[in-house]
């Protein structure tokens, strides 16, 4: 097992030193942007008059569609959202024009004195609406395995009901920025906070109407991004490049709080209806899943998002009849976007209901049935690949057992027997989460390691550090291929001139990908060291190691050194530099058939949670989450548990607290962290509990150590079903409902209802 590090950013992080694009020294002439945007959800723009605020003194130019030399268009999967809008609008807060003014504040003046007239259309703002009108981004999808319709009639058990789960708001520390630079020759540098930079660069020379050699796009690192910067960190820095393509000046664009919540997408809101049939043996034989998604107004990755709600409807389980159709439903608001589990968690939040109506329709506990139906070895998905290296049911065990299960019910039991005013309630939540990318195409990366003659290295890839401290990792890998001290390598900024064609940092398959890139060139690179080394100390190449930054023969220390060898290699004019690329081997997927096999691995575990609910008031406590999680072989376990943690919270507020908001107008009420709650000290769980489950890992994770971004985000869910039994456990006529979040609100009415 690899030397575990710390994350090499925090000592720069704590002293506040860390750079981030705002931070950049700026150039004097800098001028900044600012967006103006769509007052009313949905309209024709009958005049939009910009007089008054282009007299504002320092006000230079204010761009719009018609400044665009090339083409007006970000769409990525569907090119259907203009940059900016032309004579409609579609959402409110969708950008119309961009104010670029010697001043953050006089661009801020001058957007207020514009004045606009909309014609207002009929708007829509949930994805049933949009069913009923018909109003969808493309075609619905849909997976299927065995025969429901046959299966559903041999049931001893059928349950139907209805879903909804609410969108949930990135909320990123550091809001969407950019800062555009011009080059020579029309070229343009642009330092962006995206988790995408070829994207940018991809979107930027399309709507400039330039080659992409003439952008370059440069991150240092993100406050955060969740997904909420996959796609949607884009549109700035555009909007800033073409500034820069007209008036030759560095333009900087950081977006405030308001208006980045007012004007980007969010996680989808889904509403979603399911049929699940049991037999009595409890064997869930038949599931049926219908999932709208709430798209927005335009395509941005809501199709891809889609297609993982269908691969993770089952979630944990195996179900030999599976028919799920999900449907993109085009509404007036923002385009929704990636949220870390990318539309894993609505699926999943679907079944998890399933499973719960039934067990209170039979009378039993919902763990029964979730016992009784654990994905084993050899299970097929309903898209057709096979479970190999199955987990799901070694967490569920591993977790009953070491955390006492047996012991937390009863003490549950007895609290609930002699306390009227607190319950407290319990929930197991099994996750199971497919590593890759959906889009198989997607599954490639590159690294760029140059070893300096002095013996120190630099390392580039396309993974895009956001905390998540990919570059901690791409370090500990480059570091350990090569034998030497981690004060040795650097990790530079992810750069499309030194990396080029990048998939986003995204899937949680980030250091999995430019993992394998580095590790390739390491190798490529050592091979011919080995050359050099062989003859300075006359072995064989076979015998040739490299470790504790010296040559190694035949596993032994010898007195060379890393720096000799480098020195020699460089005197011998050996090539000191790799580029290496790493695919995905085995996955395929066809569409047409909507079968394949999509995921380099899954990723299992299971969460236990337990609640007290205060039955006066309708507040809750998490009072403690214990998890056994599948690290494969964690190459850096505080790493890894600070993902878990950080997933965990951000799943058990998008399951109880956070509530998105927009009035029937399609207005964002929920648009500050006064409207919008999200979890802080005292809504974390009390106690989090994390142990790795001993497996042999996955040779198509790097070093083993599986991929860990998203999947523990899913344990949240727990959280809404341990309050569901909590409240039942207060109130027997409380009919289970499946509309999250679980406010304290909701939680109240709930307590009393009749
Ligand atoms: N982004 C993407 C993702 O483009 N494709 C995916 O499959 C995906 N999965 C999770 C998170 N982001
Ligand atoms: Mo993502 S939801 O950008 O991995």
């Amino acid at each position: 097992m690899m030397k575990t590090m710390k994350n090499i950013d925090s000592f720069t992080h704590v002293r506040g030193e860390s750079l981030f694009v705002d931070d950049l020294i700026t150039r004097q002439d800098t001028l900044y942007g600012l967006v103006f945007d769509s007052p009313k959800a949905h309209g024709k723009i009958k005049h939009v008059d910009y007089t008054k605020a282009e007299q504002v003194k320092g006000v230079v130019k204010i761009f719009t569609y018609k400044d665009i030399l090339g083409e007006n268009q970000i769409g990525g999967i569907i090119p259907d959202e203009p940059l900016w809008a032309e004579d409609e609008v579609h959402f409110w807060g969708q950008p119309i024009a961009f104010i670029v003014a010697t001043s953050e504040a006089i661009a801020k003046k001058a957007r207020l004195l514009i004045d606009i007239e909309i014609e207002e259309l009929s708007v829509i703002t949930t994805a049933k609406e949009a069913k009923e009108k018909q109003s969808f981004i493309n075609t619905p999808r849909s997976f299927s395995l065995g025969d429901t319709d046959a299966a559903f009639s041999d049931c001893d058990y059928v349950i139907e009901g209805e879903t909804f789960s609410n969108g949930q708001e990135h909320l990123y520390l550091e809001t969407q920025g950019c800062y555009a630079v011009p080059q020579e020759n029309g070229s343009i540098k642009i330092t962006s906070s995206t988790q995408g930079p070829t994207a940018v660069q991809k979107t930027a020379a399309k709507v400039l109407g330039v080659p992409m050699h003439k952008i370059e796009i440069d991150v240092i690192r993100l406050g955060g991004g969740f997904g909420g910067k996959e796609d949607q960190a884009t549109p700035w820095s555009v909007m800033a490049a073409v500034a820069v393509q007209h008036l030759n000046k560095p333009v900087k664009y950081i977006l405030n709080r308001h208006d980045d919540m007012r004007m980007t997408g969010k996680r989808h809101p889904y509403s979603s209806f399911f049929k699940i049939g049991l037999d009595k043996n409890l064997k869930i034989v038949a599931f049926e899943a219908e999932f709208l998604q709430n798209a927005g107004a335009a395509a941005d990755l809501s199709p891809a998002i889609a297609e993982r709600t269908l691969f993770h409807a089952t979630n944990s389980y195996f179900v030999p009849n599976v028919s799920t159709t999900v449907y993109s439903c085009k509404t007036n608001l923002p385009p929704n976007t990636a949220f870390r589990g990318f539309g894993g968690p609505q699926g999943m939040f679907v079944i998890e209901s399933a499973i719960a109506k039934a067990a209170d329709t039979i009378g039993i506990d919902k763990r029964k049935i979730q016992e009784a139906n654990l994905l084993a070895e050899n299970d097929e998905f309903s898209y057709g690949q096979i479970a190999t290296n199955v987990e799901a049911q070694n967490t569920w065990f591993t977790a009953k057992e070491k955390f006492e299960l047996d012991k937390l019910e009863k003490e549950i039991t007895d609290f609930n027997a002699n306390n009227a005013h607190f319950k407290k309630g319990i929930s197991l939540m099994p996750v199971t989460f497919g590593i890759s990318f959906t889009n198989t195409m997607m599954n490639h990366a590159r690294a760029l390691i140059h070893i300096y003659q002095d013996g120190s290295v630099g390392v580039s890839t396309g993974a895009v550090e956001m905390g998540q401290s990919v570059n901690t990792k791409m370090l500990q890998v480059a570091q350990n291929a090569l034998g030497i001290s981690a004060n040795k390598v650097k990790l530079e900024t992810t750069n499309t001139t030194r990396v080029a064609n990048t998939s986003p940092s995204a899937a949680s398959s980030t250091a999995d990908l430019n993992g394998k890139a580095v590790l390739k060139a390491c190798t490529a690179l050592l091979e011919r060291l080995a050359i050099v080394a062989s003859k300075m100390v006359t072995a064989d190449v076979s015998k040739i190691s490299f470790q504790e930054d010296y040559v190694f023969v035949d596993g032994k220390k010898s007195k060379i050194t890393w720096e000799a060898i480098v020195a020699q290699a460089m005197a011998e004019r050996i090539a000191l530099s790799e580029n290496a690329h790493y695919a995905t081997p085995v996955i395929h997927f066809d569409k047409t058939k909507e079968k394949g096999h999509p995921f380099a691995y899954h990723v299992y575990g299971t969460a236990i949670t337990s609640v007290t609910v205060d039955c006066v008031r309708g507040t809750y406590e998490i009072d403690s989450v214990k998890i056994v999680h599948d690290f494969g072989e964690s190459m850096n376990f505080g790493v890894d548990i600070g993902q878990v943690e950080g997933a965990l919270a951000q799943g058990i507020g998008w399951m109880t607290m956070e509530e998105i908001s927009y009035n029937s107008d399609g207005r964002l009420l929920s648009n500050a962290l006064s409207t919008y709650k999200v979890p802080d000290i005292f809504s974390a769980p009390k106690t989090i509990e994390t142990i790795a489950v001993e497996t042999d890992g996955n040779d198509m994770a790097i070093h083993k150590s599986k991929a860990v971004g998203e999947p523990p985000l899913m344990y949240g869910i727990g959280a809404y079903f341990a309050i569901q039994q909590a409240v039942k456990a207060f109130n027997k006529n409380y009919k289970l409902k499946f509309d999250s979040p679980f406010t304290p609100e909701k939680v109240l009415m709930g307590l009393y209802e009749k």
